[in-house]
């Protein structure tokens, strides 16, 4: 089953959206399989945005996202990866439609509150970043009928 990883930054945190964001997905559907609450350090902030390490914003961004807590996680469900990114929104907030998490609650790029893998190959390489084995958490959800024919 496809798994996609997803992190509510320090801002989201801060404005008390945690269960906000997580009540999205899970009235979607979705079906959670990780869950930890840490501050991060450097050098995995630094491993997680590598792709972005040329951008400007690149030690911004890297302060910010190790200035508070965090929320890491792995959702699963078919479709999971794209499907996550649309609840997300698009990166700016201003530009995010309505009905989205970061159109509804953001309005600034560099606070826009939640992170979502962009693909499939990205979001198994974030898990194994972010999350051991032994941390994802194998359930049956009962539910499952009732989502998915
Ligand atoms: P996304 O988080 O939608 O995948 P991204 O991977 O392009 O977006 O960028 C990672 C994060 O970096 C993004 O959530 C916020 C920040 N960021 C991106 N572009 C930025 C910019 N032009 N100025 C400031 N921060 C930016
Ligand atoms: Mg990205």
């Amino acid at each position: 089953m496809e798994r996609t990883f997803i992190a509510i930054k320090p801002d989201g945190v801060q404005r008390r959206l945690v269960g906000e964001i997580i009540r999205r997905f899970e009235n979607k559907g979705f079906t959670l399989v990780g869950l930890k609450f840490l501050k991060v350090s450097r050098e995995l902030a630094e491993a997680h945005y590598d792709v972005h390490k040329e951008k400007p914003f690149f030690s911004g961004l890297v302060e910010f996202i190790t200035s508070g807590p965090v929320v890491a996680m792995v959702w699963e469900g078919d479709g999971v990866v794209a499907a996550a990114r649309k609840l997300i929104g698009a990166t700016n907030p201003l530009v995010a439609e309505p009905g989205t998490i970061r159109g509804d609650f953001g309005w600034n790029i560099g606070r826009n509150l939640i992170h979502g893998s962009d693909a499939i190959e990205t979001a198994q390489r974030e898990i194994s970043l972010w999350f051991k084995d032994e941390e994802l958490v194998h359930w049956q959800p009962h539910l499952m009928p009732w989502l998915h024919e």
